[in-house]
Protein backbone atom coordinates (compact mmCIF):
# COMPACT_ATOMS: atom_id res chain seq x y z
CA UNK A 1 0.00 0.00 0.00
CA UNK A 2 1.44 2.83 -0.89
CA UNK A 3 1.75 6.06 2.01
CA UNK A 4 -0.41 8.27 1.67
CA UNK A 5 1.11 11.59 -0.65
CA UNK A 6 2.16 14.95 1.36
CA UNK A 7 -0.40 17.54 -0.36
CA UNK A 8 -3.31 14.83 0.82
CA UNK A 9 -2.06 14.17 4.05
CA UNK A 10 -1.96 18.21 4.41
CA UNK A 11 -5.16 18.57 2.84
CA UNK A 12 -6.73 16.10 5.28
CA UNK A 13 -5.05 17.43 8.31
CA UNK A 14 -7.01 20.67 7.70
CA UNK A 15 -10.01 19.13 7.02
CA UNK A 16 -9.83 17.18 10.63
CA UNK A 17 -9.25 21.26 11.90
CA UNK A 18 -12.10 21.67 10.16
CA UNK A 19 -14.47 18.55 11.69
CA UNK A 20 -13.12 19.78 15.13
CA UNK A 21 -14.11 23.55 14.71
CA UNK A 22 -17.73 22.37 13.35
CA UNK A 23 -17.58 20.41 16.90
CA UNK A 24 -16.56 23.54 18.63
CA UNK A 25 -19.60 25.41 17.11
CA UNK A 26 -22.08 23.19 17.52
CA UNK A 27 -21.07 22.85 21.26
CA UNK A 28 -21.43 26.72 21.42
CA UNK A 29 -24.22 26.45 20.17
CA UNK A 30 -25.83 23.93 22.38
CA UNK A 31 -24.46 25.68 25.30
CA UNK A 32 -26.47 28.70 23.77
CA UNK A 33 -29.64 27.45 23.70
CA UNK A 34 -28.80 25.97 27.21
CA UNK A 35 -28.70 28.99 28.65
CA UNK A 36 -32.23 30.15 26.57
CA UNK A 37 -34.19 27.09 28.31
CA UNK A 38 -34.12 25.04 24.81
CA UNK A 39 -32.98 21.54 26.59
CA UNK A 40 -34.08 20.08 23.71
CA UNK A 41 -31.95 22.03 21.15
CA UNK A 42 -29.09 22.38 23.52
CA UNK A 43 -28.97 18.22 23.47
CA UNK A 44 -29.71 17.85 19.65
CA UNK A 45 -26.30 19.98 18.95
CA UNK A 46 -24.65 17.92 21.91
CA UNK A 47 -25.48 14.97 19.64
CA UNK A 48 -24.27 17.13 16.38
CA UNK A 49 -21.08 17.70 18.28
CA UNK A 50 -20.45 13.65 18.95
CA UNK A 51 -20.77 13.08 15.18
CA UNK A 52 -18.10 15.88 14.10
CA UNK A 53 -15.56 14.62 16.58
CA UNK A 54 -16.08 11.08 14.80
CA UNK A 55 -15.92 12.82 11.56
CA UNK A 56 -12.38 14.28 12.58
CA UNK A 57 -11.55 10.89 13.95
CA UNK A 58 -12.30 8.98 11.14
CA UNK A 59 -9.87 11.63 9.00
CA UNK A 60 -6.97 10.46 11.43
CA UNK A 61 -7.70 6.99 11.79
CA UNK A 62 -7.19 7.06 8.15
CA UNK A 63 -4.06 8.90 7.88
CA UNK A 64 -2.64 6.76 10.30
CA UNK A 65 -3.61 3.63 8.71
CA UNK A 66 -2.01 5.01 5.37
CA UNK A 67 1.29 5.73 7.62
CA UNK A 68 1.27 9.33 7.86
CA UNK A 69 0.38 12.03 9.83
CA UNK A 70 -1.22 14.82 11.20
CA UNK A 71 -0.15 18.05 13.08
CA UNK A 72 -3.21 19.27 14.72
CA UNK A 73 -3.47 23.20 14.65
CA UNK A 74 -5.25 25.42 17.04
CA UNK A 75 -8.91 25.57 16.92
CA UNK A 76 -10.69 29.05 16.52
CA UNK A 77 -13.14 29.99 18.80
CA UNK A 78 -16.70 29.91 17.73
CA UNK A 79 -19.33 32.71 18.40
CA UNK A 80 -20.68 32.88 22.03
CA UNK A 81 -24.11 33.44 20.89
CA UNK A 82 -26.87 33.81 18.50
CA UNK A 83 -30.01 36.19 17.91
CA UNK A 84 -32.49 33.27 18.00
CA UNK A 85 -33.09 29.49 17.10
CA UNK A 86 -33.49 30.10 13.54
CA UNK A 87 -30.28 32.53 13.21
CA UNK A 88 -28.30 29.47 15.36
CA UNK A 89 -29.72 26.75 12.56
CA UNK A 90 -29.64 29.23 9.70
CA UNK A 91 -25.65 29.33 10.38
CA UNK A 92 -25.19 25.85 11.25
CA UNK A 93 -26.92 25.39 7.59
CA UNK A 94 -24.59 27.67 6.16
CA UNK A 95 -21.70 26.17 7.63
CA UNK A 96 -22.63 22.77 7.07
CA UNK A 97 -22.66 23.78 2.83
CA UNK A 98 -18.82 25.73 3.42
CA UNK A 99 -18.15 21.95 4.92
CA UNK A 100 -19.84 20.45 1.66
CA UNK A 101 -17.59 22.30 -0.68
CA UNK A 102 -14.10 22.07 1.31
CA UNK A 103 -14.99 17.60 0.94
CA UNK A 104 -15.69 18.46 -2.38
CA UNK A 105 -12.54 20.27 -3.04
CA UNK A 106 -10.48 17.37 -0.98
CA UNK A 107 -12.50 15.08 -3.70
CA UNK A 108 -10.61 17.01 -6.43
CA UNK A 109 -7.59 16.54 -4.88
CA UNK A 110 -7.44 12.80 -4.70
CA UNK A 111 -8.79 12.78 -8.33
CA UNK A 112 -5.90 14.97 -9.48
CA UNK A 113 -3.31 12.88 -7.41
CA UNK A 114 -4.51 9.94 -8.82
CA UNK A 115 -5.03 8.90 -5.18
CA UNK A 116 -8.27 6.25 -5.29
CA UNK A 117 -7.79 4.66 -1.26
CA UNK A 118 -8.16 8.72 -0.82
CA UNK A 119 -11.36 9.18 -3.52
CA UNK A 120 -12.80 6.05 -2.43
CA UNK A 121 -12.78 7.13 1.23
CA UNK A 122 -14.06 10.56 0.73
CA UNK A 123 -17.29 8.70 -0.74
CA UNK A 124 -18.76 8.51 2.69
CA UNK A 125 -18.08 11.93 3.52
CA UNK A 126 -20.01 13.20 0.14
CA UNK A 127 -22.56 11.29 1.35
CA UNK A 128 -22.43 12.72 4.88
CA UNK A 129 -22.89 15.75 4.23
CA UNK A 130 -26.42 15.29 1.96
CA UNK A 131 -27.89 14.28 5.34
CA UNK A 132 -25.62 17.19 7.50
CA UNK A 133 -26.94 19.68 4.86
CA UNK A 134 -30.59 18.36 4.66
CA UNK A 135 -31.44 18.03 8.47
CA UNK A 136 -30.07 21.32 8.94
CA UNK A 137 -32.37 22.98 6.28
CA UNK A 138 -35.05 21.06 7.14
CA UNK A 139 -35.28 22.37 10.77
CA UNK A 140 -34.42 26.20 9.34
CA UNK A 141 -37.71 25.89 7.60
CA UNK A 142 -39.70 24.27 10.30
CA UNK A 143 -38.65 26.98 12.64
CA UNK A 144 -39.46 29.37 10.02
CA UNK A 145 -43.24 27.74 9.56
CA UNK A 146 -42.66 27.71 13.90
CA UNK A 147 -42.08 31.78 14.10
CA UNK A 148 -45.90 32.41 13.26
CA UNK A 149 -47.26 29.56 15.26
CA UNK A 150 -47.09 30.55 19.48
CA UNK A 151 -45.98 27.09 21.51
CA UNK A 152 -44.72 25.35 18.31
CA UNK A 153 -41.60 26.40 19.34
CA UNK A 154 -41.26 24.85 22.77
CA UNK A 155 -43.08 21.53 20.72
CA UNK A 156 -40.13 21.66 18.12
CA UNK A 157 -37.58 22.01 21.03
CA UNK A 158 -39.29 18.45 22.25
CA UNK A 159 -38.71 17.37 18.97
CA UNK A 160 -35.36 17.87 18.56
CA UNK A 161 -34.50 16.39 22.37
CA UNK A 162 -35.55 12.97 21.17
CA UNK A 163 -32.22 12.86 18.71
CA UNK A 164 -30.08 10.08 20.03
CA UNK A 165 -26.65 9.64 18.52
CA UNK A 166 -26.16 8.12 14.95
CA UNK A 167 -29.02 9.85 14.09
FE1 LIG B 1 -18.54 16.96 9.64
O1 LIG B 1 -20.13 17.38 8.91
FE2 LIG B 1 -20.85 18.77 9.80
O2 LIG B 1 -19.50 19.92 9.75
Amino acid sequence: MATIGKNMQKAIGEQVNAELYSAYLYLAMAGDFETKNLPGMASWMRVQWQEEIGHAMKFLHFVHERGGHVNLAAIEAPPAEWDSPLAAFEAAYGHEQKVTARIYDLVNLATKEKDLASLNFLQWYVNEQVEEEAQTDRIVKTLRLAAKAPGAMLMLDHHLGQRKSGS
